[in-house]
């Protein structure tokens, strides 16, 4: 070996590991694939989760669930503080959403995806004893510019003016739910528009990160496990991330004291997740501004995926084609 290629193995030891995480939510996609549109959301996640904990087995690290499945959908697996991986590798924490979007999935609606992000050992917030989690996701041009705690309108204007754009070019993607009317209005009467989404915040604040989208900020209350899992993909594109967790009750604002969160706190990206060496990897179950959903033509499935790294700066688009007979 020479010197160049023990110093890439010594700064990379876990370079691979993105791209081998990536198996596992194609897996999850192409497990998920019949029942797209079949109405059967326990189904169409119990297939992907399954199918998601099998790849995992096989890949060379030595994860800990910390944002699994448990809590929020009510899957059998993937729990919280499970190990997952071989056990050989770099220590990681991990967290997974096998179908990010599975009542999309189950009417064959847009936008649906299966998602796994990883960080270094101990650096993810554990936030599952909050189910809700109020946020702001912009490029990075909102660095130093948003803060969740103005009035939107501000936010808006602020950052129309960091991107050299009209506020009324400004598209701001939030989740389309009743708590969320007054915010849709006050988006609009900023005379920015909006971006409805009828789940996926995720891929809402990924869109909204990402420079060559039509959205320009993800905003309002969403998933705390999804919060997590966009701080990942947001530390490998650059861009904001601010959220503050919002417990619904008594009961559950004591339980988020006693796991040691802190609900008056704004959670930046680096408190979300610290360090800098996240990993994110997405595949596409059903079609979606952030990748294609899969699909079967002939003899193959075809499967688009998003793999990013924060340590690189890379963003990768991974198309891949898999023998149908091999999976069905
Ligand atoms: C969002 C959305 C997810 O949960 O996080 C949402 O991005 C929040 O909960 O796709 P509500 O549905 O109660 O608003 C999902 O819809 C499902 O995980
Ligand atoms: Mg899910
Ligand atoms: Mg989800």
């Amino acid at each position: 070996m020479t010197n160049t290629e023990n110093d890439a193995l010594y700064l990379h030891p876990d370079r691979n590991l993105a791209m081998e995480l990536v198996r596992a939510t194609e897996a999850a996609s192409i497990r998920a694939y019949p029942f797209i549109g079949r109405g059967d959301k326990l189904a169409a996640d119990g297939a992907a989760v399954d199918a998601m904990r099998a790849f995992l087995t096989t890949v060379n690290f030595d994860g800990v669930v910390v944002i699994g499945e448990g809590e929020k959908d009510e899957a059998p697996m993937l729990f919280n503080g499970e190990h997952v991986g071989n056990g050989r590798g770099p220590a990681c924490d991990i967290a997974v959403d096998p179908i990010d979007g599975t009542s999309l999935t189950a009417a064959g609606r847009q936008n649906a995806l299966s998602v796994i992000a990883v960080s270094d050992r101990g650096t993810m917030l554990d936030a599952s004893s909050v189910f809700y989690m109020d946020k702001i996701v912009t490029g990075p041009e909102g660095v130093g510019v948003i803060d969740i705690d103005r009035p939107i309108g501000d936010n808006i204007r602020a950052l129309a003016k960091a991107k050299g754009k009209d506020v009324s070019d400004i598209k701001v993607a939030v989740l389309d739910r009743p708590r969320h009317v007054g915010l849709i209005e006050e988006i609009r009467a900023a005379g920015a528009g909006t971006r409805l989404l009828l789940d996926g915040d995720v891929a809402g604040g990924i869109n909204a990160a990402r420079y060559e989208t039509r959205t320009d900020m993800c905003v309002g209350i969403g998933g705390s496990p999804e919060g997590i899992v966009t701080a990942c993909a947001i530390k490998a594109l650059g861009g904001l991330i601010q959220g503050r967790l919002l417990p619904k009750t008594d009961e559950e604002r004591q339980r988020a004291i006693d796991a040691g969160l802190d609900v008056d706190r704004v959670y930046e990206a680096d408190d979300l997740v610290r360090g800098n060496n996240t990993m994110f990897v997405a595949t596409g179950v059903t079609d979606g501004g952030l990748v294609a959903g899969v699909r079967k033509k002939g003899p193959i499935i075809r499967t688009e995926s998003l793999v990013l790294r924060s340590r690189s700066g890379t963003i990768r688009r991974i198309v891949a084609d898999h023998i149908a007979d091999k999976w069905f």
